[in-house]
């Protein structure tokens, strides 16, 4: 028996807007209920093993694969549509050389210098960071995902971005997923503050860096910390009727 699909009392889109604005049917793909449990527990075991290595090979990695992660992760859902992103991409010695001396004088004000307090300073402890930032060299590739506060036409008219912290945040997180995916290794890296990678990278005004991914394979046998994920019972609640 086929099921039975509701009747919108509002569809969508309405015959006016379509009129005006082009749309076109849904490319969805649907599973067989097994395929759609294999296809979970495949996607949950790969993304279970994604780590953020802090030394990594100097193996080249091709051009192409960074460019398919980037194409990715710009499939991501966005605020009004604007995509508010641009991934600047480096593999250049010379740019790598100056983003980790400029970030490494960050960060040595930072842990040195203590401008991060004794409780970030706790926070990070088990984790082990410090100011030495020698991946940023030795990876071959680092991308910086820079947010688009706001849109600067041709004609130097500028337009709102909606929502570009969780657009450019979703974004983040379907390149990381593109990257573990095809089997390369990155870290979220966030030196603070950032905005020595406008000025290095040659970007506009109206962008601004959010995070910057050191790119490679990671050194073989490579060590992160020992640490478990939550569990399921401590990251998802299950709500059955109204709370007020
Ligand atoms: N930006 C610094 C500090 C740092 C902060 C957090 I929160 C981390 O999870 C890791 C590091 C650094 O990159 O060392």
């Amino acid at each position: 028996m086929t099921h039975a699909e509701p009747v919108y009392e509002h569809p969508y889109p309405p015959a006016e807007l379509e009129s005006e604005h082009p749309f076109r049917v849904l490319d969805f793909v649907e599973y067989p209920p097994d395929e759609m449990a294999e296809r979970a527990a495949a996607f949950e075991a790969l993304m279970t093993r994604r780590r953020s290595p802090r030394l990594f090979s100097d193996r080249p990695v091709p051009r192409e694969l960074i460019e398919s992660a980037i194409r990715t992760a710009a499939t991501a859902p966005s605020g009004a549509h604007k995509q508010p992103w641009r991934f600047v991409a480096t593999k250049s010695a010379e740019v790598k050389t100056a983003i980790r001396a400029a970030a490494e004088e960050e960060e040595r004000v930072n842990y040195l210098e203590s401008r991060m307090n004794d409780e970030w300073q706790e926070a990070l402890a088990p984790i082990g960071t410090d100011h030495h930032k020698e991946f940023l060299e030795l990876a071959p590739w680092i991308v910086v995902l820079f947010e688009e506060r706001f849109e600067r036409r041709p004609d130097g008219e500028t337009r709102k971005n909606y929502y570009v912290k969780e657009s450019v945040g979703i974004a983040a997180g379907i390149f990381i997923s593109a990257l573990h995916n095809m089997g390369l290794a990155t870290l979220t890296h966030t030196p603070s503050p950032m905005a020595f990678l406008t000025r290095m990278l040659g970007r506009p005004d109206n962008e601004r860096p959010f995070v910057m991914f050191p790119i490679g394979y990671p050194l073989p046998d490579v060590k992160v910390p020992d640490f478990d994920r939550k569990p399921l019972d401590e990251v998802m609640v299950m709500v059955d009727e109204p709370a007020d």
